[in-house]
């Protein structure tokens, strides 16, 4: 079974958005992520969830990588402490925002930090990375909340990895009990429970993906993936992403799904 999901919370990137955080020599060209941005939140409203697009905040340039604020889950929301400095505050106008939706509002408190990519629902399970951004402080608060909730959470070390920024960098649920993990999860035994769908290497970038209701919305560009999905009964729906790509940003991080 998936969740099924009936809204998204998205910010739009701003001027600053070539100021935001990345690994490589990215320089993205604000029109054309403006129109990248467009086209993902055109399919999240073609599949049937009411959007709330936030405007974007000049103060932060990655504000627009919404899903690292907050954990929303159908029992209660955990609004992030993010572990990049000049990400904190992306928080503040997140919560106000969840505070809409939620009447149990959680927060990852100090010396805790939690970037919400690292953070991986399947079903009433959540793997929780333990990463450059998600120390184990945070991620063992936020397991705490969770465990409130009802929920199991199991923290996965990601810290040897040299090319995971996140959990989800390479980890999505698919629901149906798969996973689709790149080569770089490190082997443990809170997924042996789970089919697996090993990513090819050269498409690793793929990896990170939503299952949005009855599709899956896919980085486009990477037809292997894409067809392991369409071979599993799986409709990929490819989205262009370079732009993100460049700020070290995957699919699922432009959309908080609930
Ligand atoms: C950062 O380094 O924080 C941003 N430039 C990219 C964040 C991507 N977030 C995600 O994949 N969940």
């Amino acid at each position: 079974m998936a969740t099924r999901f009936t809204r998204a919370i998205l910010r739009r990137p701003g001027r600053t958005f070539a100021a935001g955080l990345t690994s490589g020599a990215g320089s993205p060209d604000l029109a054309v992520a403006l129109a990248q941005h467009a086209a993902y939140e055109a399919a999240l409203a073609a599949l049937g969830l009411t959007l709330t697009v936030l405007r974007a905040d000049e103060r932060y340039p990655d504000g627009t990588f919404v899903e690292d604020t907050a954990i929303l889950t159908a029992k209660g929301a955990v609004v992030t402490r993010p572990g990049a400095a000049t990400r904190r505050g992306e928080t503040e106008s997140m919560a106000e925002v969840l505070g809409g939706f939620y009447r149990d509002l959680r927060r990852i408190e100090a010396p805790g930090s939690v970037d919400g990519g690292d953070v991986c629902q399947c079903d009433d399970h959540f793997l929780i990375g333990v990463s450059e951004r998600t120390n184990e402080v945070g991620a063992t608060q936020l397991a705490g909340f969770l465990g409130e909730f009802g929920y199991r959470a199991t923290l996965i070390d990601i810290r040897p990895s040299k090319t995971l920024l996140h959990l989800k960098t390479g980890l999505t649920w698919l629901g149906d009990g798969r996973l689709v993990v790149a080569g770089d999860i490190p082997e443990c035994p809170a997924l042996a429970a789970y089919e697996r769908v090993v990513v090819d290497p050269a498409e690793s970038y793929a990896a990170n993906c939503i299952r949005v209701n009855d599709r899956v919305l896919v980085a486009a560009g990477f037809p292997r993936f894409a067809a392991a999905l369409a071979r599993l009964g799986l409709d990929p729906l490819p989205l262009e992403m370079g732009e993100f790509r460049k700020m070290d940003g995957g699919l699922s991080c432009l959309s908080l799904r609930f």
